[in-house]
């Protein structure tokens, strides 16, 4: 069963930031897309839980040099 999760993350500051953070997200073992929103500051992840989670996809964003709010 596929998951989709929207996670806040902050620090970015134009547009190519937002570009980044989707290839690399896209790049996850487990993640099927991702989509950022630069002007909303959040991210929509659709994954597979059985390969990966939001402990990863998180990691992943920080690993970046975002930051990642809490769920909200
Ligand atoms: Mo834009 Mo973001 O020049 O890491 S790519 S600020």
């Amino acid at each position: 069963k596929i998951a989709e999760a929207t996670v806040p993350i902050s620090g970015m500051t134009c547009a190519a930031c937002a570009l980044r953070i989707e290839k690399g997200l896209k790049k996850l073992e487990g993640v099927e897309t991702a989509n950022v929103n630069l002007a909303l500051e959040k991210s929509t992840v659709v994954y597979d839980p059985a390969v990966t989670d939001l402990d990863h996809i998180r990691g992943k964003i920080e690993s970046l040099g975002y930051g990642v709010a809490a769920d909200k």
